[in-house]
Order: C-alpha cells, then sequence, then structure tokens
C-alpha cells in the first residue's frame, strides 16, 4: 500500500491539464492501486490523477459506505448532461475543511476506458454524477472553487495559503529533528 501525497490549494500544478492515457501497463494498475488506497485514507469519495501531481486522465471514484465499490475512469468523455441541474455541497481532497454549493447538470452519461483499456459507457445521477463532473473538472486543471464567487475564492485561497505555510513549517521542523 502507497499513500501518495495530495496537492493543495492554491497549488499552481492543479491547474495543469491532463493527458490521455495511452499504455495500459502494469505502471498503470500500481498507480490506480495507490490512487485507491489514497482516497480510501483521505478519506474521500473521489480522486484524479492531477490531485496527486501526476496528468494523466485516470479518475477512482467509490461513493459507497461500505468502500468496497472502485469505480476506474480512464480518458472520460462526458457523451450527454441533462438540462436539469442540481446544487449539491461539494467538497475536495485539495481543499480540506471547504464545502459549498455548485451547480451542475442533474445526469450525465460518461464513455472511459477501464484498467485493461476497454471503453464502457454509463449514465449517472445523484453523487456519482457530481463525483465525475467534479473529477473531470480536475483533469482540466480546474478546482470546484473556481465556481465560487471571487469573494469566496479569495478567502478560501488566503486561509489555505496560511495553513500550507504551518505545514511547510512544521515539515521543516520534523526533517530537521531527524538531523541531528
Ligand atoms: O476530488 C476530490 O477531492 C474528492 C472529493 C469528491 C467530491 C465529494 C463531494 C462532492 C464532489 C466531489 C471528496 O471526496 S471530498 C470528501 C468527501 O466528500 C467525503 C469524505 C468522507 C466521506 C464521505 C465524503
Ligand atoms: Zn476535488
Amino acid at each position: 500500500m502507497a499513500l501518495l501525497n495530495i496537492l493543495r490549494y492554491p497549488d499552481p500544478r492543479l491547474h495543469k491539464v491532463a493527458a490521455p492515457v495511452t499504455e495500459f501497463d502494469a505502471g498503470l494498475r500500481t498507480l490506480i492501486a495507490d490512487m485507491a488506497d489514497t482516497m480510501y485514507d483521505a478519506p474521500g469519495v473521489g480522486l484524479a490523477a492531477s490531485q496527486v501531481d501526476v496528468h494523466k486522465q485516470l479518475v477512482v471514484i467509490d461513493i459507497t459506505e461500505t468502500k468496497d465499490h472502485l469505480q476506474v475512469f480512464i480518458n472520460p468523455q462526458i457523451t450527454w448532461a441533462s438540462e436539469e441541474k442540481q446544487v449539491y455541497d461539494e467538497g475536495c481532497l485539495s481543499v480540506p475543511g471547504v464545502y459549498d454549493g455548485v451547480e451542475r447538470p442533474s445526469r450525465v452519461k460518461v464513455k472511459a476506458q477501464d484498467a485493461d483499456g476497454k471503453f464502457f459507457e454509463l449514465e449517472a445521477d445523484g453523487l456519482l454524477s457530481v463525483c465525475i463532473q467534479h473529477e473531470m473538472d480536475h483533469l482540466q486543471g480546474k478546482v470546484f472553487v473556481e465556481y465560487l464567487s471571487p469573494l469566496k475564492r479569495n478567502r478560501i485561497k488566503a486561509r489555505m495559503v496560511k495553513e500550507n505555510r504551518g505545514i511547510e513549517r512544521e515539515a521543516a521542523l520534523k526533517a530537521a529533528g531527524r538531523r541531528y
């Protein structure tokens, strides 16, 4: 089991656009397993490769309470979105502690590949629909706070910058302690 480092907003690497996956090999399987471990450990219901600084079109999702239904979406494409919208209080492992309402299409159809490269298509509603759209935004370099007002976003950014400095300071002190 390997836990990966989750990038924290406003890290500029969260805004990179992910490239399509072209090799369905053992390295990809290891990345999927490590991303799943990282998502379950956080804990979260989804994780995009962009959040662990791997800029490939790969998403893992598990919205079950029992955490036993991992869904893997490689090179996902939305093929249909409903006219009907829903507002959901979204969270993000890259912006911990922040939840706010985002309006998105209620239902989507998504076409993607599995770990073997096999194509599949599914229709999603509720949390799965929200999660797919949220994670696909990550692959385009978009974080959900970009849907919020500039005032809210700037407040969140300022709070995160402060928190991130504290985390970096703690890490530096720990590393210095290990040297002595
Ligand atoms: O992309 C991410 O950072 C993961 C994110 C997915 C998501 C959740 C809710 C709405 C939209 C997208 C999260 O998992 S945030 C954490 C969370 O929602 C959660 C954590 C523990 C149990 C249940 C949910
Ligand atoms: Zn997120």
